[in-house]
Order: C-alpha cells, then sequence, then structure tokens
C-alpha cells in the first residue's frame, strides 16, 4: 500500500465533490473493514477458516446444511453487535449533511450487508445484496426484526411456520429488483460517483460504475490496491477509507 495520496490527488477529488450536485457513493466491504469487519474474501477466518464462501453464500450450501449457514450469518451479526462504523462512514454521513445544506445530495448504493452507513447517520438508497440483520421468510412476505438474526437454532416463521433465513443475496441469486432499480438509477443521475473499497468483481453490482463511466461521469475511486474498477477512475486515491475520506470530505 502507498503512502498517504498527494495533495494535488486529494485536491483533485475534493474538487469534483465539491462541484456535484449529486454525488453517488458505491460502497464495498473495503468501507467497513477498518471497523472490523474482515472482507469477504477474509471473511472465513478464525471459526469458518474451514469453510469456502461457495458452501456458505449459495442457495446450495444453504439447502445442504442450513443450521451450518444459519451459525454463519449469527455470528456475523453478533461480531456486528460488537463493532462501530469507521471514520469513512462517518465522513460519507457529513458528506450528505453538507451537500443537503446546499441544494445537493448523496446517494449510497452498497453491497455491504451490515447497517454500518446507517448507524453513522447516512441513509442507504440500495442494500444491492440484501442486510444481515433481520431474517425473511423463504415461503412468505414475513421480515423478522434484527435481534432474531442472532437466534442460536433457526426459527420458524410466525406466519407461516416456514423456515426463516438471512435476508441475503447469495452466489447465483437475483438482486432484488427494487434495489436494482435505485441503485442504477442513482448511478446514472449522479454527477459524481465515489467509488469506495470494492474489489470490482461481484456481477452484476461491479457492473454498475461502468454506466456512470460511459455516461462521462467523474468517478473517484477509494482503495488502497487497484481494483477492477480503477481503469475507470479519474482519480484514484491509494489509501484507506476511515484515513482519506474525512481528508477530502
Ligand atoms: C447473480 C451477500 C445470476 C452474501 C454477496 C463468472 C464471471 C462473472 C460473474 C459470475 C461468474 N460466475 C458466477 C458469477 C455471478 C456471481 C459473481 O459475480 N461471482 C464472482 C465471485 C465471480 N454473482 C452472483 O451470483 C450474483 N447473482 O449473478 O445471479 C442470476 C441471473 C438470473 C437468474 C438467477 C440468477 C449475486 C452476487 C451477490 C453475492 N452476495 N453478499 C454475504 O455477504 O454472505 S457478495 C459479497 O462479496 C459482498 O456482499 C460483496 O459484494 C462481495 C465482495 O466484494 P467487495 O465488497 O468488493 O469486497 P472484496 O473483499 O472483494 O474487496 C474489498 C476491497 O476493499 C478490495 O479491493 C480491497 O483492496 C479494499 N479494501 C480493503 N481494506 C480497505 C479497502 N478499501 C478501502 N479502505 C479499506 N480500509
Ligand atoms: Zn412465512
Amino acid at each position: 500500500m502507498s503512502d498517504f495520496p498527494a495533495a494535488s490527488l486529494l485536491a483533485q477529488a475534493a474538487g469534483l465533490i465539491v462541484d456535484a450536485e449529486h454525488v453517488c457513493v458505491f460502497s464495498g466491504a473495503g468501507m467497513s473493514a477498518e471497523s472490523g469487519i474482515p472482507t469477504f474474501r477474509d471473511a472465513l477466518t478464525g471459526l469458518w477458516a474451514n469453510h469456502r464462501p461457495e458452501d456458505l453464500a449459495t442457495p446450495e450450501g444453504w439447502h445442504r446444511d442450513p443450521d451450518l449457514v444459519w451459525g454463519w450469518y449469527r455470528d456475523r451479526a453478533a461480531n456486528l453487535r460488537t463493532i462501530e462504523p469507521n471514520a469513512g462512514h462517518r465522513a460519507v454521513a457529513d458528506l450528505s449533511r453538507a451537500k443537503s445544506l446546499t441544494g445537493g445530495r448523496v446517494s449510497i448504493v452498497t453491497q455491504n450487508v451490515d447497517d454500518l452507513h446507517e448507524r453513522a447517520g447516512s441513509t442507504v438508497d440500495a442494500h444491492l445484496h440484501g442486510r444481515i440483520l433481520g431474517p425473511r421468510c423463504e415461503f412468505c412476505a414475513y421480515r423478522g426484526d434484527p435481534d432474531l438474526s442472532l437466534a442460536t437454532t433457526r426459527p420458524r416463521c410466525p406466519d407461516c411456520t416456514g423456515s426463516l433465513r438471512p435476508d441475503v443475496v447469495w452466489f447465483g441469486e437475483m438482486l432484488p429488483e427494487r434495489e436494482w432499480i435505485t441503485a442504477t438509477d442513482a448511478i446514472e443521475s449522479c454527477s459524481a460517483l465515489l467509488i469506495i473499497g470494492t474489489s470490482g468483481v461481484v456481477h452484476p453490482a461491479a457492473g454498475l460504475p461502468m454506466l456512470a463511466a460511459e455516461m462521462g461521469t467523474p468517478i473517484i475511486e477509494v482503495n488502497p490496491e487497484p481494483s477492477a474498477l480503477t481503469p475507470l477512475a479519474t482519480v484514484h486515491l491509494e489509501a484507506t477509507a476511515a484515513t482519506v475520506l474525512p481528508a477530502i470530505i
């Protein structure tokens, strides 16, 4: 990881954000890394080191061993209770407040299933891959409250006695249509796109920044490493979210 970005790059990024009436934030696991949530690829540390994401974050994995998969999500939900939003989340919330004072706005499209943007004071427009807090019923429209995600044994639906599952999008599952439409609208209508902490490998979400690039929208990327989206960036700040976002916002 390089040292802190040059002042000229920071100034360029800040200028693009100031000039944009509508900033869309597109965040991935790197947004929450400094809060202590392992990014998806190293999410399988410790207890889950001997499982593959494909065995846990897929419908096949769920049908094969629902108690194992429920336990993985329960542990992730419990971990979420022990951590806080980081300075990056707070900087994004500050940006939303600042923009609304000047007649502008900030949209947030996140691939993350945690609630740290919300707990930092932001409103999230689209959770593309669902949310880890609050399970849903496999058979009816029932959605449980966040505490239910911490149940040690898989709870049954109080409305239809069906099986409750994590309200996330697994590999091989469609993204929720409302989230997808909201995200597409935000990315197509924004005047600057701020990409924070995503490797850009999980589709179709990773294809969204291309819509902004095709429209000539300025793109700022915050990521200590290059990503699949770096070629689209007007400016790439090679630094972490919690260090550079407060500096530019
Ligand atoms: C679908 C919820 C089809 C669950 C998640 C081959 C080619 C292309 C696509 C595919 C393919 N084979 C299969 C597919 C499709 C597949 C896919 O994209 N696979 C990938 C792995 C190749 N996609 C799907 O299955 C999607 N559905 O395609 O449906 C369909 C069509 C019709 C009908 C039916 C079905 C569904 C994908 C959603 C999966 N669910 N999450 C859970 O959380 O358990 S995805 C999960 O992984 C996360 O939500 C997140 O979105 C993703 C990880 O991506 P990132 O967020 O980018 O995180 P990552 O760890 O990768 O990177 C972190 C980045 O942060 C790094 O760049 C790092 O440098 C940076 N960073 C680190 N620290 C910091 C930092 N940045 C800033 N600050 C820091 N401190
Ligand atoms: Zn039900």
